[in-house]
């Protein structure tokens, strides 16, 4: 027996639209530091000292490295079972869309197909100068700075290659943050994994799924903003509690495999 409310085990038999809201937790257990927790990735710096524009060009080769480092830390892990069972929903429910604040690109190396970075992805790069895009670890860097080869030979452009993650005092990518408000427009289940809640615009999210009637369960070792407000609280890691729930809705849909919905889903 799965242990979860009834209530719950009702919306993983009906539900056709999952969004997974995720944060740097959820990528915890596969061995990636988080920002605010212990050994996270703020403690050594502060957000304003690296994930800004202005950092930046003060210091290209500090920032550059420091992302060089979490590349490096990247290239060591894997998705774990957490990561794993949001890509088995996929086979399960209609439709599941992981709107995720990690550049990590976890959620796709385990197998998720749609997948909304909002806050862009790491191992994507682009010149401040031309827009020149350098992907993955195949960047000039001349004197520890990171800079572009775009145009004639003899006559680089030369300017400044960043990576493709949203800093802080930047918008975030117009495409996606629109497709993530409408899935969370959209959402019946709501899993609120592994964040904070502290970074907006996207910590505003889960509000609106609970302002939309989506069933929201947070699933994160400590409490955060959602807590007081969730449907249904599990204090486990997520490579724990995701996989439970795909085990709880496997048998609840193939018990009581729910009537077939009348309307065909809109694009
Ligand atoms: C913008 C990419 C406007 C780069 C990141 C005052 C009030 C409100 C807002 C603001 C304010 N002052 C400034 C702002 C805006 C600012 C902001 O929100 N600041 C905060 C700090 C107050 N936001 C911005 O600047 C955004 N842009 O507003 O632009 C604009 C509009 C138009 C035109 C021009 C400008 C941009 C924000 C994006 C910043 N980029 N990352 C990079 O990665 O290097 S933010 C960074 O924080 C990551 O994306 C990360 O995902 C995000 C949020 O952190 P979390 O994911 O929640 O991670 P955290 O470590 O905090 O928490 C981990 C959680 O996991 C914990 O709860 C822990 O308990 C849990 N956990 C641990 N282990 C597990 C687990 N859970 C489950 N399982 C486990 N095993
Ligand atoms: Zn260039």
């Amino acid at each position: 027996m799965s242990g979860f409310p009834a209530p719950f085990l009702e919306v993983l038999r009906r539900a056709d639209e999952v969004v997974a809201f995720t944060g740097a937790g959820m990528s915890a257990e596969s061995g990636v530091p988080t920002f605010r927790g212990d050994g996270g990735l703020w403690q050594k710096f502060r957000p304003e000292e690296l994930a800004n524009v202005g950092a930046f060009l003060r210091n290209p080769v500090l920032v550059w490295e420091w992302y060089e480092h979490r590349r490096t830390v990247l290239a060591g892990v894997s998705p774990h079972p957490g990561h794993r069972a949001l890509a088995a929903m996929e086979a399960i429910f209609p439709r599941v869309t992981v709107v995720t604040q990690n550049v990590d690109n976890l959620h796709r190396r385990a197998g998720s197909t749609r997948v909304l970075e909002l806050h862009g992805n790491i191992e994507r790069n682009y010149c401040i100068r031309c827009g020149a895009r350098y992907d993955g670890a195949d960047v000039p860097v001349r004197d520890r700075v990171p800079s572009c080869t775009a145009g004639a030979a003899g006559a680089a452009c030369g300017g400044l290659i960043r990576p493709d993650v949203v800093w802080f005092g930047e918008p975030l990518p117009e495409e996606e943050w629109e497709a993530g408000v409408r899935a969370i427009g959209r959402a019946d289940l709501c899993l609120l994994v592994g964040t904070s809640g502290v970074v907006y615009p996207a910590a505003s999210l889960p509000a609106l799924a609970q302002r939309q009637g989506a069933y929201t369960v947070e699933i994160n070792p400590e409490p955060t903003p959602f807590t007081d407000s969730a449907d249904l609280v599990l204090r486990q890691p997520a490579g724990i509690a995701l996989p439970a729930i795909l085990d709880a809705a496997r048998a609840a849909r193939s018990l009581h495999p729910p009537s077939p919905s009348p309307t065909p889903h809109t694009p």
